[in-house]
């Protein structure tokens, strides 16, 4: 059995991965505070992704490593650096340093916020992160290929809309990722054996996505789940939020916090997005022309 380490364990997603990767997997926990009860088949290890020497004991003699120890939403510079550029970098550089080939890396919709609702982007996309949390979500993505490039690390990108046993809200029809879908989507990137590089979406089969998730459905990725049973509830307790950008958006109010354009101003185009509706049948989809990985 392989044992993988999930930093951040304590957090929202992990804590749905433990329960579902119980049995499948011998769960190696690292948080900076400790967890407990720990169940079967669970260690704790106590690692801050802040400190390097931390990270090089959490790291050593696992076969995978699902890096979930980050600050989650938008927060100061100073938060954003230590804990998920620098985490990051000593996470990536402990597995390397420990000889860990492979690392499951949770990037975020937030990577990609600021493409617009009435766009499908696929996994080729160039980024448009929508906040300093985004920035460091591609930041994690950027030394993900050079460690894979480099140093022959297996790198599996997981952009994560949002993490829950059912959607939250109307936007969170489109991005929602239900926890059995996580978990399916977190072994193939465990188990798959072709993984170099490789950027996914990390949602549920919803009708209402804005992603063109073919990269992990090539990977063999079949979601049991889509949040379109909870669409008519959702839809008629949505009202606009003020600021029409939130809504335009795909990153929704990571898109609209501290804003500094002219709302006014179209934003510039970028090569691999379409508009809806979708692209006449027989057409390339859309990402295919940029200097992209596949
Ligand atoms: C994320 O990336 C965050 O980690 C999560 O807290 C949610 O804000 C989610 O995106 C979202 O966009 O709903």
């Amino acid at each position: 059995m392989k044992t993988i380490l999930i930093t951040g364990a304590g957090g929202d997603v992990g804590t749905h991965l433990r329960r579902e990767l119980a049995g499948r997997y011998r769960l190696r926990l690292s948080d900076v505070k400790p967890l407990r009860p720990l169940a079967r088949g669970e260690t704790f290890v106590r690692g801050d992704v802040r400190k390097m020497t931390d990270m090089l004991r959490a790291t050593k003699g696992v076969d995978a490593i699902v890096h979930l120890g980050a600050w989650s939403v938008e927060g100061d510079w100073e938060t954003i650096l230590a804990a998920n550029i620098a985490g990051t970098y000593n996470v990536f550089e402990a597995a390397r340093r420990n000889g860990v080939k492979r690392i499951l890396y949770p990037s975020s919709n937030h990577a990609v916020g600021f493409y617009r609702r009435d766009e499908t982007i696929d996994h080729r996309v160039y980024p448009k992160p929508d906040s300093r949390y985004g920035v460091s979500k591609v930041f994690g993505e950027a030394l993900g290929s050079l460690y894979a490039d480099k140093y022959g690390m297996e790198v599996f990108n997981m952009r994560i809309g949002n993490v829950a046993s059912a959607p939250a809200d109307k936007r969170r029809l489109s991005i929602w990722l239900s926890p059995r879908d996580l978990a399916q989507l977190v072994s193939i990137g465990i188990e798959h054996p072709d993984i170099r590089f490789e950027v996914v979406y990390g949602i549920s089969g919803n009708k209402r996505a804005w992603y063109d998730n073919s990269n992990a459905h090539r990977l063999g990725y079949r979601p049991q789940d889509d949040s379109e049973p909870w669409a008519a509830e959702k839809l008629a307790a949505h009202r606009d939020h003020p600021d029409a950008r939130v809504e335009r958006y795909q990153g929704g109010t990571f898109v609209g916090a501290e804003f500094g354009g002219d709302p006014s101003r179209p934003p510039p185009k970028r090569p691999g997005a379409t508009r809806k509706p979708a692209r006449p049948a027989g057409k390339k989809r859309a990402g295919k022309t940029a200097g992209r990985r596949k």
